[in-house]
């Protein structure tokens, strides 16, 4: 089984789903469809590792699934060329994560920050699965053998893992996988981060030294895609910045975590280099650039939030798009969990 370039990611269904969500992860995705195949998921399983009062029982689940899988295609991912579909459908992300479970050594998992930051003080408190996520991420691209990843910087350690544990499988297994696909290659690919343009890491609205996210109880914090016009207008309005006009170059924003996150969001929407952006508003006042902005953010966003209104009203398209998905991405899962088996040692019917 030779290796290609294959790109997956996921998005989780918690609700809430913003503008750091879009500028850090869904542009690229869509950018990546016009030069590979890809795969995208709504990672379903890693929803349910925080709290049912969290995720918010079946019904928002089911809510949320089709709203992220609306997302994905109103902002511009063709479900008929790519894969989308939604993680519980294929088994085999659970079934390589049970393998990768005693490939991954507990100190790795024991560094992970963003179950150090999720769990808090509670940590006795948290679920397994809440450990455990980033050892299913790493089944979530490794059972497509995608070379790519798309992701916010906040995941950049969780793909670190995912490497480790495609090596370990290599190395651990290596004379099997040489009997089995008759070459010297490893068998998984070691996956790729991609973490590109202006807003890898877009900050709350509130606090530009928090991320903006889900979860934060602030609606003003962050932008959702289902905002509309109005409610975009007022959060930039009210945006946190300081007393100083902006600079006209980049080192000047510096020290300015607000204003950078500002005109880093400015340039992601309008997909052009922050220096650009700061060669036309540089010496200007928050007020004038905070309209433009709030005119580009409503001329983005509102087709997108329309066309997601108009796709979560339509249940059944939108479970029709994910069966779809699912039959394709298990044909391509079920091929790798096979191999699997044998360079393991798992009997299994063929
Ligand atoms: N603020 C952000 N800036 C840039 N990218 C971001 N991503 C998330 N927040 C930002 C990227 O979005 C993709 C999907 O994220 P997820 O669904 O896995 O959710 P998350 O990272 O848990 O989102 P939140 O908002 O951060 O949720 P909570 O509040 O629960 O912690 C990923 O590629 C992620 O990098």
């Amino acid at each position: 089984m030779a290796i290609i370039e294959r790109v997956f990611s996921g998005v989780q269904p918690t609700g809430n789903l913003h503008l750091g969500n879009y500028l850090g992860a869904l542009v690229n995705f869509v950018k990546l469809q016009a030069t590979h195949n890809c795969i995208y998921c709504v990672v379903d399983l890693h929803a349910i590792t925080v709290p049912v009062s969290v995720w918010g029982g079946p019904d928002e689940l089911r809510r949320n699934t089709r709203e992220v899988t609306a997302a994905f295609i109103a902002s511009g991912i063709d479900p008929k060329k790519q894969i989308i579909f939604n993680q519980s459908q294929v088994a085999e992300h659970a079934e390589l994560a049970w393998v990768f479970n005693c490939v991954a050594r507990l100190g790795w998992l024991n560094r992970m920050t963003q179950f150090k930051e999720k769990a808090g003080k509670d940590r006795e408190n948290a679920s397994i699965g809440l450990y455990d996520y980033p050892v299913l991420m790493a089944s979530d691209i490794l059972v497509y053998r995608a070379t790519h990843v798309p992701v916010g910087e906040d995941q950049k350690q969780h793909l670190e893992l995912a490497r480790d544990i495609a090596q370990k499988f290599n190395n651990d297994f290596s004379e099997s996988i040489a009997a089995h696909s008759k070459s010297s290659e490893g068998f998984f690919p070691l996956p790729e981060p991609v973490i590109t343009g202006p807003a890898t890491r877009v900050m709350s609205l509130r606090d530009g030294t928090k991320k903006m996210s889900k979860s934060d109880p602030s609606d003003y914090s962050r932008i959702n895609l289902t905002d509309d016009a109005d409610a975009i207008a007022q959060k930039i309005r009210k945006a946190k910045t300081d007393p100083e006009p902006l600079p006209s170059e980049e080192k000047g924003l510096e020290t300015r975590a607000e204003a950078d996150n500002l005109v880093g969001i400015y340039a992601a929407l309008a997909d052009k280099p922050k220096s650009e952006i700061l060669s036309e508003f540089g010496g200007a006042q928050f007020s004038g650039f905070k309209s433009n902005l709030v005119d580009l953010a409503v001329a983005k966003l509102s087709p997108i939030a329309a066309e997601m209104k108009r796709l979560t009203a339509d249940a059944a398209y939108v479970d029709s798009v994910l069966a779809d998905g699912a039959a394709r991405a298990r044909a391509v899962a079920s091929e790798t969990m096979s191999a699997v088996k044998d360079i393991v040692g798992f009997i299994h019917r063929k």
